[in-house]
Protein backbone atom coordinates (compact mmCIF):
# COMPACT_ATOMS: atom_id res chain seq x y z
CA UNK A 1 0.00 0.00 0.00
CA UNK A 2 1.54 3.50 -1.04
CA UNK A 3 2.77 5.15 2.17
CA UNK A 4 1.13 8.47 1.81
CA UNK A 5 1.45 11.22 4.94
CA UNK A 6 -2.04 11.88 5.86
CA UNK A 7 -4.00 14.02 7.67
CA UNK A 8 -7.06 11.72 9.26
CA UNK A 9 -9.59 11.92 11.71
CA UNK A 10 -10.01 9.34 14.94
CA UNK A 11 -12.29 6.69 14.68
CA UNK A 12 -14.49 7.51 17.58
CA UNK A 13 -14.12 10.83 17.06
CA UNK A 14 -16.34 10.18 13.75
CA UNK A 15 -18.75 7.85 15.81
CA UNK A 16 -19.32 10.29 18.77
CA UNK A 17 -20.08 13.03 16.28
CA UNK A 18 -22.24 10.64 14.51
CA UNK A 19 -24.21 9.76 17.57
CA UNK A 20 -24.92 13.40 18.27
CA UNK A 21 -25.94 14.20 14.70
CA UNK A 22 -28.30 11.37 14.47
CA UNK A 23 -30.15 12.16 18.03
CA UNK A 24 -30.37 16.14 17.59
CA UNK A 25 -31.63 15.38 14.19
CA UNK A 26 -34.48 12.63 15.64
CA UNK A 27 -35.02 14.85 18.00
CA UNK A 28 -36.08 18.18 15.79
CA UNK A 29 -39.37 18.37 14.91
CA UNK A 30 -39.91 17.60 11.98
CA UNK A 31 -37.13 14.71 12.12
CA UNK A 32 -34.03 14.92 10.01
CA UNK A 33 -30.85 12.95 9.41
CA UNK A 34 -27.76 14.67 8.15
CA UNK A 35 -27.11 13.73 4.11
CA UNK A 36 -23.49 13.80 4.93
CA UNK A 37 -23.61 10.16 6.74
CA UNK A 38 -24.85 8.28 3.90
CA UNK A 39 -21.44 7.93 2.38
CA UNK A 40 -19.94 4.63 4.43
CA UNK A 41 -18.32 1.91 2.75
CA UNK A 42 -21.62 0.59 1.36
CA UNK A 43 -23.50 4.35 0.49
CA UNK A 44 -20.33 5.27 -1.34
CA UNK A 45 -21.00 1.92 -3.28
CA UNK A 46 -24.30 2.42 -4.00
CA UNK A 47 -24.10 6.40 -4.93
CA UNK A 48 -21.73 4.81 -7.31
CA UNK A 49 -24.15 2.51 -8.67
CA UNK A 50 -26.85 5.80 -8.64
CA UNK A 51 -24.54 7.73 -11.20
CA UNK A 52 -24.37 4.97 -13.50
CA UNK A 53 -28.54 4.90 -13.92
CA UNK A 54 -30.19 6.20 -17.06
CA UNK A 55 -32.69 8.47 -14.72
CA UNK A 56 -29.67 9.85 -12.80
CA UNK A 57 -29.04 12.75 -15.88
CA UNK A 58 -26.30 14.59 -13.40
CA UNK A 59 -23.15 12.43 -13.49
CA UNK A 60 -23.45 11.70 -17.25
CA UNK A 61 -24.43 15.43 -17.99
CA UNK A 62 -21.26 16.78 -15.65
CA UNK A 63 -19.12 14.14 -17.61
CA UNK A 64 -19.96 15.41 -20.73
CA UNK A 65 -19.18 18.35 -19.98
CA UNK A 66 -15.76 17.84 -18.70
CA UNK A 67 -15.47 15.59 -22.09
CA UNK A 68 -16.00 18.13 -23.86
CA UNK A 69 -14.28 21.64 -22.04
CA UNK A 70 -11.41 20.05 -19.53
CA UNK A 71 -8.96 21.15 -21.99
CA UNK A 72 -10.35 24.31 -21.76
CA UNK A 73 -10.56 24.60 -17.97
CA UNK A 74 -7.28 23.08 -17.16
CA UNK A 75 -5.75 25.76 -19.29
CA UNK A 76 -8.15 28.71 -17.54
CA UNK A 77 -6.48 26.97 -14.00
CA UNK A 78 -3.21 27.42 -15.63
CA UNK A 79 0.56 26.11 -14.09
CA UNK A 80 1.21 25.48 -10.64
CA UNK A 81 -1.80 24.83 -8.95
CA UNK A 82 -2.54 22.43 -5.72
CA UNK A 83 -5.86 21.31 -6.92
CA UNK A 84 -8.07 20.19 -4.05
CA UNK A 85 -11.12 18.27 -4.36
CA UNK A 86 -13.95 18.36 -2.36
CA UNK A 87 -15.82 14.74 -2.16
CA UNK A 88 -14.55 11.35 -4.09
CA UNK A 89 -11.98 11.78 -6.24
CA UNK A 90 -12.65 8.33 -8.00
CA UNK A 91 -15.01 9.53 -10.35
CA UNK A 92 -14.38 9.79 -14.52
CA UNK A 93 -14.79 13.57 -14.64
CA UNK A 94 -12.00 14.09 -11.76
CA UNK A 95 -9.83 11.55 -14.45
CA UNK A 96 -11.18 14.16 -17.26
CA UNK A 97 -9.49 17.41 -15.56
CA UNK A 98 -6.52 15.07 -14.46
CA UNK A 99 -5.32 13.90 -17.64
CA UNK A 100 -5.55 17.31 -18.35
CA UNK A 101 -3.89 19.50 -16.00
CA UNK A 102 -0.58 20.99 -16.38
CA UNK A 103 2.37 18.35 -15.26
CA UNK A 104 3.49 20.83 -11.95
CA UNK A 105 -0.05 19.95 -10.35
CA UNK A 106 -0.76 18.27 -7.06
CA UNK A 107 -3.73 16.79 -6.55
CA UNK A 108 -5.47 16.90 -3.01
CA UNK A 109 -8.87 14.60 -2.67
CA UNK A 110 -10.78 15.62 0.35
CA UNK A 111 -12.97 12.73 1.55
CA UNK A 112 -14.73 11.73 4.78
CA UNK A 113 -14.54 8.06 4.23
CA UNK A 114 -11.33 7.05 4.63
CA UNK A 115 -11.53 3.55 2.69
CA UNK A 116 -12.76 5.60 -0.15
CA UNK A 117 -10.05 8.29 0.24
CA UNK A 118 -7.53 5.72 0.27
CA UNK A 119 -8.94 3.72 -2.30
CA UNK A 120 -9.36 6.00 -4.93
CA UNK A 121 -5.76 7.68 -4.37
CA UNK A 122 -4.08 4.23 -4.83
CA UNK A 123 -6.22 3.75 -8.15
CA UNK A 124 -5.39 7.64 -9.41
CA UNK A 125 -1.96 6.94 -8.45
CA UNK A 126 -1.09 3.83 -10.38
CA UNK A 127 -3.17 5.33 -13.32
CA UNK A 128 -1.17 8.58 -12.91
CA UNK A 129 2.10 7.61 -12.32
CA UNK A 130 3.73 11.57 -12.33
CA UNK A 131 0.66 13.10 -10.47
CA UNK A 132 1.41 13.85 -7.23
CA UNK A 133 -1.24 13.03 -4.77
CA UNK A 134 -1.89 14.26 -1.39
CA UNK A 135 -5.05 12.73 -0.13
CA UNK A 136 -6.42 14.46 2.85
CA UNK A 137 -8.86 12.50 4.99
CA UNK A 138 -11.18 15.34 6.75
CA UNK A 139 -14.79 16.61 6.80
CA UNK A 140 -14.95 19.19 4.05
CA UNK A 141 -18.42 20.81 5.84
CA UNK A 142 -15.80 22.14 8.56
CA UNK A 143 -12.71 24.64 7.52
CA UNK A 144 -9.42 22.71 6.19
CA UNK A 145 -5.75 22.44 7.51
CA UNK A 146 -3.67 21.72 4.77
CA UNK A 147 -0.57 22.03 7.72
CA UNK A 148 1.52 23.41 5.36
CA UNK A 149 1.64 20.12 2.25
CA UNK A 150 1.70 22.88 -0.19
CA UNK A 151 4.65 25.07 -1.28
CA UNK A 152 3.96 28.77 -0.97
CA UNK A 153 4.53 29.55 -4.72
CA UNK A 154 1.63 27.35 -5.75
CA UNK A 155 -1.95 28.61 -6.49
CA UNK A 156 -4.79 26.73 -4.47
CA UNK A 157 -7.69 26.38 -6.86
CA UNK A 158 -10.65 24.29 -5.03
CA UNK A 159 -12.64 21.46 -7.39
CA UNK A 160 -15.77 21.07 -6.08
CA UNK A 161 -17.81 18.53 -8.55
CA UNK A 162 -21.05 16.74 -8.52
CA UNK A 163 -23.09 18.71 -7.54
CA UNK A 164 -22.29 18.45 -4.07
CA UNK A 165 -22.68 22.14 -3.17
CA UNK A 166 -26.80 21.39 -3.76
CA UNK A 167 -27.01 19.03 -0.85
CA UNK A 168 -26.07 22.44 1.46
CA UNK A 169 -28.96 24.91 2.58
CA UNK A 170 -28.14 27.91 0.94
CA UNK A 171 -27.07 29.43 4.05
CA UNK A 172 -24.72 26.71 4.84
CA UNK A 173 -23.55 26.92 1.33
CA UNK A 174 -22.28 30.43 1.69
CA UNK A 175 -20.70 29.78 4.82
CA UNK A 176 -19.02 26.63 2.83
CA UNK A 177 -17.85 28.82 -0.05
CA UNK A 178 -16.14 30.85 2.69
CA UNK A 179 -14.71 28.53 3.97
CA UNK A 180 -13.28 27.46 0.32
CA UNK A 181 -12.20 31.39 0.03
CA UNK A 182 -10.54 31.38 2.99
CA UNK A 183 -8.53 27.95 2.67
CA UNK A 184 -7.32 29.11 -0.97
CA UNK A 185 -6.02 32.58 -0.40
CA UNK A 186 -6.75 35.83 -2.46
CA UNK A 187 -5.20 34.44 -5.55
CA UNK A 188 -6.95 31.29 -5.64
CA UNK A 189 -10.04 29.86 -7.43
CA UNK A 190 -12.72 27.75 -7.43
CA UNK A 191 -14.05 24.98 -10.08
CA UNK A 192 -17.89 24.05 -9.32
CA UNK A 193 -20.36 21.93 -10.69
CA UNK A 194 -23.86 22.58 -9.67
CA UNK A 195 -27.37 20.72 -10.79
CA UNK A 196 -29.06 23.18 -12.93
CA UNK A 197 -33.23 24.09 -12.63
CA UNK A 198 -35.22 22.04 -15.44
CA UNK A 199 -38.72 20.08 -16.35
CA UNK A 200 -39.71 18.68 -12.88
CA UNK A 201 -40.97 15.04 -13.89
CA UNK A 202 -36.72 14.70 -14.71
CA UNK A 203 -35.91 16.10 -11.68
CA UNK A 204 -38.33 13.26 -9.82
CA UNK A 205 -37.22 10.25 -11.68
CA UNK A 206 -33.66 11.30 -10.67
CA UNK A 207 -34.45 10.54 -7.38
CA UNK A 208 -37.10 7.85 -7.89
CA UNK A 209 -35.54 5.54 -10.13
CA UNK A 210 -36.92 2.59 -11.34
CA UNK A 211 -34.39 0.11 -10.36
CA UNK A 212 -34.28 1.46 -6.58
CA UNK A 213 -30.98 1.90 -5.94
CA UNK A 214 -31.83 5.42 -4.85
CA UNK A 215 -33.99 3.89 -1.82
CA UNK A 216 -31.58 1.45 -1.07
CA UNK A 217 -29.30 4.42 -0.66
CA UNK A 218 -31.27 6.17 1.54
CA UNK A 219 -32.32 3.56 3.62
CA UNK A 220 -29.02 2.64 3.83
CA UNK A 221 -28.71 6.18 6.47
CA UNK A 222 -31.06 3.35 8.93
CA UNK A 223 -28.70 0.36 8.62
CA UNK A 224 -25.68 2.47 9.35
CA UNK A 225 -27.17 4.08 12.36
CA UNK A 226 -28.27 0.30 13.51
CA UNK A 227 -24.69 -1.22 12.87
CA UNK A 228 -22.56 1.66 14.49
CA UNK A 229 -24.70 3.41 17.26
CA UNK A 230 -27.07 -0.10 18.32
CA UNK A 231 -29.73 0.78 16.55
CA UNK A 232 -32.94 -0.85 15.76
CA UNK A 233 -34.52 0.42 13.19
CA UNK A 234 -36.96 -2.01 10.78
CA UNK A 235 -36.02 -0.92 7.11
CA UNK A 236 -38.90 -2.33 5.89
CA UNK A 237 -40.99 -0.15 8.01
CA UNK A 238 -40.09 3.23 6.11
CA UNK A 239 -40.45 4.09 2.68
CA UNK A 240 -37.96 5.92 0.43
CA UNK A 241 -39.48 9.40 -0.96
CA UNK A 242 -38.12 11.86 -3.03
CA UNK A 243 -40.41 15.41 -4.18
CA UNK A 244 -39.65 18.70 -5.99
CA UNK A 245 -40.21 21.65 -3.28
CA UNK A 246 -40.65 24.43 -6.86
CA UNK A 247 -40.85 27.22 -3.82
CA UNK A 248 -36.98 26.44 -2.64
CA UNK A 249 -36.35 24.97 -5.95
CA UNK A 250 -34.92 21.53 -4.37
CA UNK A 251 -35.28 18.16 -4.24
CA UNK A 252 -36.35 16.84 -0.75
CA UNK A 253 -35.55 13.40 -0.20
CA UNK A 254 -37.51 11.57 2.76
CA UNK A 255 -37.91 8.17 4.85
CA UNK A 256 -41.31 7.66 5.36
CA UNK A 257 -42.72 5.43 8.20
CA UNK A 258 -45.12 3.29 7.59
CA UNK A 259 -46.90 2.55 10.66
CA UNK A 260 -46.93 3.72 14.22
CA UNK A 261 -43.48 2.55 15.71
CA UNK A 262 -40.85 3.10 18.08
CA UNK A 263 -37.06 2.90 17.76
CA UNK A 264 -34.03 2.18 19.82
CA UNK A 265 -30.95 4.06 19.29
CA UNK A 266 -28.19 2.73 22.07
CA UNK A 267 -30.42 4.17 25.32
CA UNK A 268 -32.23 6.62 23.59
CA UNK A 269 -36.14 5.90 22.53
CA UNK A 270 -37.57 7.86 19.46
CA UNK A 271 -41.38 7.29 18.61
CA UNK A 272 -42.69 7.85 14.61
CA UNK A 273 -46.40 8.41 13.61
CA UNK A 274 -47.61 6.42 10.56
CA UNK A 275 -46.55 8.54 7.38
CA UNK A 276 -44.29 10.95 9.34
CA UNK A 277 -41.42 11.42 7.89
CA UNK A 278 -37.24 11.78 8.47
CA UNK A 279 -35.82 14.42 6.15
CA UNK A 280 -32.59 12.90 4.97
CA UNK A 281 -31.47 15.41 2.43
CA UNK A 282 -31.97 18.41 0.44
CA UNK A 283 -30.98 18.86 -3.30
CA UNK A 284 -31.14 22.44 -4.59
CA UNK A 285 -31.22 23.34 -7.97
CA UNK A 286 -29.96 26.97 -9.43
CA UNK A 287 -30.11 29.06 -12.37
CA UNK A 288 -27.27 30.70 -13.35
CA UNK A 289 -27.79 34.11 -12.34
CA UNK A 290 -28.78 32.59 -8.50
CA UNK A 291 -26.12 30.52 -8.42
CA UNK A 292 -23.87 33.62 -9.40
CA UNK A 293 -25.11 36.00 -6.83
CA UNK A 294 -24.67 33.61 -4.12
CA UNK A 295 -21.34 33.06 -5.16
CA UNK A 296 -20.68 36.29 -4.77
CA UNK A 297 -21.92 36.46 -0.99
CA UNK A 298 -18.98 34.59 -0.12
CA UNK A 299 -16.72 36.46 -2.65
CA UNK A 300 -16.41 34.73 -5.48
CA UNK A 301 -16.55 36.54 -9.12
CA UNK A 302 -17.62 34.27 -12.23
CA UNK A 303 -14.81 33.72 -14.43
CA UNK A 304 -16.07 31.62 -16.88
CA UNK A 305 -19.13 28.59 -16.95
CA UNK A 306 -19.13 25.68 -19.36
CA UNK A 307 -22.64 24.10 -19.69
CA UNK A 308 -24.11 21.31 -21.71
CA UNK A 309 -26.64 21.93 -25.05
CA UNK A 310 -29.88 20.59 -22.68
CA UNK A 311 -28.49 22.95 -20.17
CA UNK A 312 -28.92 20.70 -17.69
CA UNK A 313 -25.72 21.21 -15.64
CA UNK A 314 -23.15 24.00 -15.24
CA UNK A 315 -19.20 23.42 -14.37
CA UNK A 316 -18.20 27.19 -13.54
CA UNK A 317 -14.95 28.67 -12.69
CA UNK A 318 -14.28 31.39 -10.02
CA UNK A 319 -12.01 34.24 -8.84
CA UNK A 320 -11.84 35.92 -5.56
C1 LIG B 1 -24.00 13.97 -3.97
N1 LIG B 1 -25.21 14.66 -4.39
C2 LIG B 1 -24.91 15.74 -5.32
C3 LIG B 1 -26.28 13.81 -4.86
C4 LIG B 1 -27.49 14.67 -5.30
O1 LIG B 1 -27.92 14.48 -6.43
O2 LIG B 1 -27.94 15.52 -4.55
C5 LIG B 1 -26.70 12.80 -3.80
C6 LIG B 1 -27.86 11.98 -4.21
N2 LIG B 1 -28.94 11.76 -3.52
C7 LIG B 1 -29.75 10.98 -4.17
N3 LIG B 1 -29.23 10.71 -5.33
C8 LIG B 1 -28.01 11.29 -5.39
Amino acid sequence: MTDYNTITLQDSAETTEFYADVISGLNSKPKTLPSKYFYDEQGSMLFDQICDLDEYYITRTESQIMDRYAHDMARTLGEKIALIELGSGSSRKTRLLLEEVAESTVYMPVDISREHLFKSAEQLAFDFPDLSIKPIHADFTQPIKLDNQIEDDYRKVVYFPGSTIGNFEPEQAVQLLSNISNLVDPDGGLLIGYDLIKDLNILEDAYNDSAGVTAAFNKNLLHRINQELDGNFDLDAFEHQAIFNPEEHRIEMHLISLKKQSVNIGESTFHFEKQESICTEYSHKYSMDSFREMALKAGFHEDRCWTDPNQYFAVCNYRL
